[in-house]
Parts: structure tokens; C-alpha cells; sequence
């Protein structure tokens, strides 16, 4: 069961897991939670294996239930659910707690009780006197190793303290997508940080964390380092005490492609808040363009760690989807055919993004924005989002918990592909509002919080349920019980190579909520960022009437 909550007018459903043969009809009966009353009642379909648990399930679906309150689902015989909410706050509160778990990752600044509430921490990585490695000096009119440069500010990564262009720039992508796509609901909420009620969207607020910091990214040739790392990884200790060397490391074609992409889709939400930050979307746009020049010029150069780095490494070594999405991003900011031109809209690959396959974000942004596009193009791009999201909700449907991943897409980070599905379906919905690509995609969020193979919310501080020890170094080392709240975590899949102990071998259940478990229990703003874009998408998007 979803422990978090629906939109009045969202599919809901509920999952019945145990091994039964009886072909009596399992009763569901669903309480208010405060006075027991029962408020619906119905049955649960017949049972379906669900291979990933290797177990039996029987769905039912009470979608007629819209009036808002607190419930719990009682079936004889087992335990109640947890309680769950039926109201119009329901996925706002979980985007909202999800954004902000990315003010709580912030480099170069102490986070205060004011914003942090039980979480403050002292300021970790001021990152102003940063040192170029010799993996990072590439080209002509490029900085010499050993030259410092200051790079400040910008999201830690995951549960470790570096910084990463291509993991960072596509989660500050759909960060900012959300708001493109739903900017009236994204900006009627806040999530009290410093620049809370300063004219722009805390939404924006908070991507521009990042941006700032990607911009200080770029060398004197438009290039772009890969990352800004230690080394190798800290240990179990906060921001403060984290004072490893620190590096620009590498320079490859992805991080310019993707810096291009991103810096040309924040340039043109940046064009709405020039009183804010004067300048600043045209600078940012200045910084795609020369990245972009110096990708086609650089068009083939892949990242590998050094032999003296060993933090993340975020290999790929194909770019033909980067340069797709980079001259989608450009062409939509600036008109300009030069970009329109490298586009080969018969190639774009209508495939579930993730930090090195950026094709299905090139869709996206061409979708959202399809007034630009000639006719033939925008049917292009509009069947490749429908034949994606049918493929995508036929798995669905096939599924016995009605959860978006067959057993053998449980990979590392499951939860953030189930998320990110939901947000390709959701991308065909704002086509054709098949509803159908809707319930797909309300079921994933669904499945993250709590409808799934443990029966928890993968979530930290949401629901009955949830991670308590995620291996995220703050959580660890902070002195506080409970974990910083709302994080996802990477979730339960099959090769897990931590050495931890897991009970199960069914990839829906292997999992522990451990710190050893930095394969399922890890956090990671690529990950977050989809749950964000969900909760507000699905407000946004689910019908105001039955
Ligand atoms: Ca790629
Ligand atoms: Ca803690």
C-alpha cells in the first residue's frame, strides 16, 4: 500500500501478498483511520505471480473512494495497512520533501535549524581553491594542472561528497522540467530555504544551487571537467571534517554535451527571472553554445578514472544521444536551425532516461516545446513518446503488483527506473491523455511508497515504513536518529556486491536497511530528482473531477 497518499481523482490501489489458493473472494474493507467506521468495501482479484518476489498477489482497485481523510485497509487475517491519506496535498507533500533533501546536500554552506530543523550541519567543501588534475588539461587555451580555480557550491552527489556534471545535470534537468512543464503548481510551493520568497520558485531557487556552481565548471576553451572529486571516497564523517584535496578531474565530450543541454534549458527558465539574477540567462547560454562548439570539435572523448582517482566514474562512451539532447536544448532556446539541423528526428531513441542515455530527454523538452517544431516533426516525436509509453504501460499491466519493471530491470538504483518510466508515461499523457499512462505512472510513485515487495517506503521520513540507516554520510555521522528526510533510495535488486547480509534472493526483496548497503540503501539526487518531478507532475496532472 501506497503509505503516503492520493489525489482524490488518482487510481488507487491496494496489493494482497501471500500464497493462497482459495477461490473464496478476498474482502477488502477500508477504514477511517481515527474511527474505525468502514467507508468501502470490495474484493481483490484473483492471484498472479509476481516473479520478482517470487510470490502470489491479488490486486484491488477502490479509485471511487475521492473523499479526502485518513484511512487503512483491513482484510481478515492479516495486518491493517499503514495509514494513508486521500487528499489534494498528497503528492505535493512528497515533492516538496523530496526537493528539499537537495538543500540538505548542499556544498560550501552550514545548514541552519532555521531551514535544517533537526538537521542542521556545519558548512562542508567551500570549494574555492580547487586543484586541476592532470586528467583534465586537454586542448589548446586550457588551464595547467596544478592552477587553482574556484568552484563552490553545487549538490553532493549521493551518500559521498563529490560533485559530477553528468549525474548533476540531469537531475537539475528535471528539476527544471517539472517547472516548465507545471509551472503553476511548482510555484505555489515553497520549502523554506534561504532564498524562500525572494520572486523566483524555490524550485528554482534550488536547481540554481547547482547551476552555479556548473558554470564555475567550464575550462577557458569550453570544455567541460567531468567532476570535481577527492581522490578516492571519505569516510563515515560529516561535510566539515571532509577535507581531502580536491580535484578537477577529466574533461570528456558527455560532460560538455550535457552541461550544453542543461545550461540552455536553464537559460531560458533563467529569461523569466532577469530581475532576480540580471545577466544570468545569457550567460548561461553563452556557456551552452561554447560547450556544444567544443563537443563537435571534441566529438569522441570518452571519461575514464585516472589511476590515482577512484570516486565515481559514471562511464559512456556514446554521445549520439548527448548530442541529440544538446541541440534539442539549444535549437528550443534559441531558434536557430544551425541546431535545428543536428537534430536527426527519424534517429531520436525513445528509450527510459538515466545519467548516460539522455534520448528520451531530448523527446521530452521537443514535446513540451512542439509549437517550435514543423508538423512532420512534432508527429515524429509524438509517436516515439506514444510507442514508448505503450510498451511501458503493457509491462504495467502485465505485471501480478501492477509495478512498471519486470524482475530483470531490478538494477542497481530500481526505484529511480521505476520513477523515471513514470515520467516518460506522463510525457505520452500530456499527448493523448490515455488515461491508462496516468494509472501507469500513479503507480509507480505507488510502488516507491510503499506498494512493493517489503512493504515500506522507500523513502526516508515518509510513510509508516521507511529507510533508517540509507548510506548517506550526513545521515551516518550527524548524531541524529533519524535520517535526513526525503531521500529515495536506490532500492532492492540482485547484485549487490557490498558484502552485506541479505536475506532473500528475490531481486524485489533483496535489500537491507543497513549503511554496509551502499548497493540498495544508497541515496542520490538522480534519483531524488524524478520523485520530484512525479509528485508534482501527478498533481498537475490528475483530472480535478472523477
Ligand atoms: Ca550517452
Ligand atoms: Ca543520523
Amino acid at each position: 500500500m501506497n503509505q503516503v497518499g492520493f489525489e482524490p481523482n488518482a487510481a488507487k490501489s491496494v496489493a494482497l501478498v501471500g500464497n493462497n489458493t482459495s477461490t473464496t473472494p478476498y474482502v477488502f474493507n477500508i477504514l477511517n483511520d481515527s474511527t474505525g467506521a468502514v467507508v468501502q468495501t470490495g474484493t481483490f482479484s484473483a492471484q498472479a505471480n509476481w516473479p520478482a518476489s517470487g510470490e502470489n498477489v491479488r490486486m484491488a482497485d477502490f479509485s471511487t473512494l475521492t473523499t479526502a481523510g485518513r484511512y487503512r485497509v483491513r482484510v481478515n487475517g492479516v495486518a491493517d495497512s499503514a495509514p494513508f491519506s486521500i487528499s489534494a496535498d498528497a503528492n505535493t507533500d512528497v515533492a516538496k520533501l523530496a526537493l528539499k533533501a537537495f538543500y540538505y546536500n548542499r556544498a560550501s554552506t552550514a545548514l541552519t535549524s532555521q531551514y535544517a530543523g533537526a538537521w542542521p550541519r556545519l558548512a562542508g567543501h567551500a570549494d574555492t581553491s580547487v586543484q586541476i588534475h592532470p586528467s583534465a588539461v586537454f586542448g589548446t587555451n586550457t588551464r595547467a594542472a596544478g592552477t587553482r580555480v574556484s568552484s563552490s557550491k553545487g549538490w553532493y552527489d549521493a551518500g559521498d561528497y563529490n560533485k559530477y556534471i553528468v549525474n548533476s545535470g540531469i537531475s537539475t534537468y528535471t528539476l527544471l522540467s517539472a517547472y516548465e512543464q507545471f509551472p503553476g503548481v511548482v510555484a505555489a510551493h515553497t520549502v523554506n530555504i534561504p532564498e524562500t520568497g525572494n520572486g523566483m520558485p524555490d524550485l528554482v531557487n534550488e536547481a540554481l544551487w547547482n547551476l552555479d556552481w556548473m558554470l564555475t565548471m567550464q575550462d577557458l576553451d569550453g570544455g567541460v571537467y567531468f567532476k570535481l572529486t577527492n581522490l578516492g571516497f571519505d569516510g563515515r564523517i560529516m561535510p566539515n571534517a571532509a577535507n581531502n584535496t580536491r580535484y578537477m578531474v577529466g574533461k570528456s565530450t558527455s560532460s560538455a554535451l550535457n552541461f550544453a543541454a542543461v545550461m540552455a534549458q536553464a537559460s531560458r527558465v533563467m529569461a523569466n527571472f532577469d530581475n532576480q539574477r540580471p545577466g544570468l540567462s545569457a550567460q548561461m547560454l553563452t556557456a551552452a553554445r561554447s560547450a556544444y562548439a567544443w563537443a563537435k570539435a571534441n566529438p569522441n572523448r570518452a571519461f575514464t578514472n585516472p589511476s590515482d582517482v577512484s570516486t565515481g566514474e559514471y562511464g559512456d562512451n556514446t554521445f549520439s544521444d548527448e548530442f541529440a539532447w544538446a541541440a534539442a536544448e539549444l535549437f528550443i532556446t534559441t531558434n536557430e536551425n544551425t541546431y535545428l539541423n543536428d537534430i536527426n528526428f527519424n534517429n531520436l531513441n525513445a528509450s527510459v532516461p538515466y545519467w548516460g542515455n539522455s534520448w528520451g530527454l531530448a523527446l521530452m523538452s521537443l514535446s513540451t516545446h512542439s509549437s517550435k517544431l514543423s508538423s512532420s516533426n512534432k508527429t515524429i516525436v509524438e509517436n516515439k513518446l506514444t510507442t514508448l509509453a505503450n510498451s511501458l504501460s503493457s509491462t504495467w499491466q502485465n505485471s501480478a503488483i501492477r509495478v512498471g519493471i519486470n524482475a530483470s530491470d531490478f538494477n542497481w538504483g530500481s526505484n529511480s527506473e521505476v520513477l523515471n518510466r513514470g515520467m516518460m508515461l506522463l510525457q505520452a499523457y500530456r499527448i493523448n491523455n490515455n488515461r491508462n499512462y496516468l494509472n501507469a505512472a500513479q503507480s509507480s510513485l505507488d510502488y516507491v511508497l510503499g506498494r512493493n515487495g517489503l512493504n515500506m517506503s522507500f523513502v526516508t521520513g515518509l510513510g509508516t515504513r521507511s529507510p533508517l540507516k540509507p548510506h548517506h554520510r550526513p545521515s551516518d555521522a550527524d548524531g541524529v536518529t533519524a535520517p535526513v528526510p526525503g531521500w529515495l533510495i536506490g532500492g532492492p535488486h540482485g547484485n549487490t556486491p557490498d558484502g552485506c547480509a541479505y536475506t532473500s534472493t528475490a531481486v524485489a526483496k533483496r535489500y537491507v536497511d543497513d549503511w554496509c548497503s551502499y548497493s540498495t540503501n544508497e541515496v542520490a539526487i538522480n534519483w531524488n530528482a524524478p520523485l520530484v518531478y512525479m509528485g508534482f507532475a501527478l498533481k498537475a496532472l490528475t483530472p480535478a473531477t472523477p
